[in-house]
């Protein structure tokens, strides 16, 4: 194929960039997925609203198949502790072929809801029991896989999970399946990260201050690897874990992250809920992501992320959708929205300037932060980055009417009918009016997966 036949171009009648809608915009796309300027040949019109994908900063693929399986009471004071022991339960007998058959329908939803991108927070990474698979790597290369299948972009972020809690306790039988030491944490990075490529981006993950004890941190982040990867942990989504980590080592979590690493825009912190206003302008100085998932943080009754001082900070955040209770960008940032206007009493929150909008405010800064979490060059469409974009279905009544001042609060406020058209990723068809180019057999493996665990 010569250069000019592998290098397509198109034009949307409004482009979004980050200052703005852009009209009659052309855009490039290179033979490897890639954005440059527009080929003189054939232009192929995209639509009229288009818009860069959404990246989503946190997902635990395997929680796909229990969305909606802990929605029963089990005993009075039902809590995150409790969602948990059920959710390991639900982990306990997943196998990689299971997880790929998880994550790669997974990974079609969020194409289809607008997502082009994910970060992997991967830590089911044995058998059940906890001894190894032959090949160490399985499960991560389930994922790969799955994500290949769909063909999202994938940040896998391998998990170290050494402790029950900040006292350092053993892991019990259940999350064996997680653990690893340090030396054997540090080899499976180094064997993922010789997978990295156009599609495949590997970083750091910490489970959480309370599975990783302190030396094991600071050998991590001694690690050549943490040096130019993203590193994200999850952090203060619970009250109880802000007492503990107080009792036991003297500081809240956040508070106690700083002062013992160098927390700076390679990180993502993920959830953060619970800080105090001090901590909010430190995360929000330092230049790190708050991965925010206000679905899941709903769905597990974490609490509310202090939204306004950290905007007011000009701190950075990005979405997830965690536990896939919901798998939506939309409804991501229409929640966190909304958390805010039941506390306050107020309306536009995230807006913070008169005749500002909310919806550009918050897909923006979504963008934003989410591909700085993913440590690919998505986010923005512009020349270099990765050709990743939605196109919406502008013949939709929920559009109609609607111009560049009020399409961003239309599409992320109105109604329930699924907006995203088209969506190529990595310059590639992945989606062609709302239907994902492999989503039958897909779903029909998926289903027989699940069915098979729900026997087990
Ligand atoms: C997880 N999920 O790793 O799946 C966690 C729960 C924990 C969220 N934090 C387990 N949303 O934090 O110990
Ligand atoms: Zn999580």
């Amino acid at each position: 194929m010569s250069d000019s036949a592998a290098h397509r171009s198109f034009k949307a009648s409004q482009l979004w960039q980050p200052g703005g809608w852009q009209a009659d915009a052309t855009l490039g796309v290179s033979a490897n997925g890639r954005l440059l300027g527009p080929a003189t040949s054939e232009i192929e019109n995209l639509g009229k609203w288009v818009l860069p994908g959404m990246p989503n900063l946190h997902s635990h693929a395997f929680q796909r198949a229990m969305a909606g399986l802990a929605e029963r009471k089990g005993r009075v004071d039902d809590s995150f502790w409790s969602w948990r022991e059920t959710m390991y339960a639900f982990a306990a007998a997943i196998d990689p072929d299971q997880l790929q058959a998880i994550a790669a329908q997974l990974y079609v939803e969020m194409l289809k809801a607008g997502y082009t991108q994910v970060c992997e927070f991967h830590y089911l990474h044995h058998q059940p029991g906890g001894t190894p698979y032959a090949q160490p790597e399985a499960m991560s290369l389930a994922l790969i896989e799955a994500a290949r299948e769909a063909g999202i972009a994938l940040t896998l972020l391998p998990v170290l999970y050494m402790s029950g809690g900040f006292d350092g306790r053993a892991l019990t039988a259940r999350q064996c399946r997680f653990g690893n030491d340090v030396d054997g944490y540090l080899r499976l990075l180094e064997s993922l990260r010789q997978l990295e490529g156009d599609n495949l981006r590997v970083g750091i993950a910490l489970h959480s201050l309370r599975a990783v004890p302190e030396e094991a941190l600071r050998r991590v982040l001694a690690s050549d690897a943490a040096k130019a990867c993203p590193i994200h942990i999850h952090i203060a989504e619970q009250v109880g874990e802000v007492q503990d980590c107080l009792a036991i080592r003297g500081a809240r979590p956040v508070e106690w992250l700083f002062d013992h690493a160098q927390v700076d825009a390679r990180w993502c912190l993920v959830h953060a809920t619970h800080l105090t206003e001090a901590e909010a302008e430190r995360l929000a100085h330092s230049g790190a992501v708050a991965g925010l998932c206000p679905t899941t943080e709903a769905n597990l009754g974490d609490g509310l992320f202090p939204l306004v001082d950290y905007l007011d900070a000009h701190g950075t955040l990005g979405i997830g959708s965690d536990s896939h209770i919901s798998i939506s960008p939309v409804e991501e940032l229409r929640w966190l929205e909304y958390g805010q206007r039941l506390t306050t009493g107020h309306r536009n929150v995230a807006a913070r300037g008169q005749g500002i909008s909310v919806g550009e405010t918050l897909w923006r800064a979504a963008l934003k932060g989410g591909a700085q979490a993913s440590g690919l060059p998505i986010g923005e469409l512009r020349d270099g980055a990765r050709a990743d974009l939605i196109v919406l279905d502008e013949t939709s009544p929920l559009l109609a009417a609607r111009d560049t001042r009020s399409m961003m609060d239309s599409f992320l406020f109105a109604g329930n009918t699924p907006l995203v058209r088209d969506v190529m990723c990595g310059g590639e068809w992945v989606v062609r009016e709302f239907r994902h180019r492999d989503e039958e057999r897909i779903a029909a493996r998926y289903r027989a997966s699940v069915e098979r665990l729900a026997l087990r």
